[in-house]
């Protein structure tokens, strides 16, 4: 695995504390050993990848956060493909853990995997439902034959997790599905954050796992 800090995501340099990191020989032995990890700051509605996933709540039908972003980058065609996921597999909504994919539409991306991170301002506070929101967002990219998937800091606006809970949550998924996924499709997983604050607790994160 690699793990680096870009600034300038398309100029594809790999940054980490100053200096320039080449591919890590890392893991446990299993897992794959090609796949990189990128920590970003941005937007991720405008990441070229092969699949991003959107930090939902359990309707589905949108919302404030990245997932209004991500509405409104996709068009209109995206609440209608979430009003028809609503009306046949999923008639109570998405379960705080699940994930479930829909074409990007206007998007770059080719498809939007959408999960629900626990409500921790509600009283959801089982970390290992944040952990399923990341674990089954890659099981999902892998089931499409994605290539690379661009995450957020899934729970860590509205749904009040902090920065750390969410990177720890994201590296104990990223740990678990390397060892459970040897010869995943996913080659390239992007940390996209909004707010440059969260660098900090992801690269911090993240490291551990070199
Ligand atoms: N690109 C990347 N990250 C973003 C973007 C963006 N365009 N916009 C916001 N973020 P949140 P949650 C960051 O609240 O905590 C919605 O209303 C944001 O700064 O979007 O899982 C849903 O419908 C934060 O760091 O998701 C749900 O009701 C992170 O994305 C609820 O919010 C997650 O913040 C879900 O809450």
């Amino acid at each position: 695995m690699r793990v680096g800090r870009v600034d300038d995501a398309d100029a594809g340099n790999e940054v980490v504390g100053g200096g320039l990191i080449g591919p890590v020989a890392t893991g446990t032995g299993m897992g794959n050993w090609n796949m990189r990890v990128k920590i970003l700051q941005g937007d991720i509605t405008t990441r070229s990848v092969d699949a991003i996933v959107n930090a939902a709540n359990s309707t589905l039908l949108g919302g404030g956060g990245v997932d209004g972003a991500i509405h409104r980058a996709a068009g209109p065609r995206l609440l209608a493909a979430c009003q028809e996921l609503r009306a046949t597999d999923l008639p109570y909504g998405l379960a705080p853990g699940a994930a479930v994919s829909t074409p990007g539409f206007d998007l770059a991306a080719r498809w939007i995997i959408h999960t629900v991170g626990p409500n921790h301002h509600a009283g959801q506070t089982n970390k290992a439902l944040l952990v399923s929101c990341f674990s089954e967002s890659l099981r999902i990219a892998d089931s499409l034959g994605a290539a690379s998937v661009a995450f957020p800091a899934i729970g860590g606006g509205v749904y009040g997790w902090t920065g750390h809970q969410v990177a720890e949550a994201a590296r104990t998924a990223l740990d678990g599905f390397m060892a459970s996924h040897p010869g995943t499709s996913v080659e390239l997983v992007e940390f996209v954050l909004f707010h440059p604050e969260l660098e900090a607790d992801f690269n911090a994160s993240l490291e551990e796992l070199r």
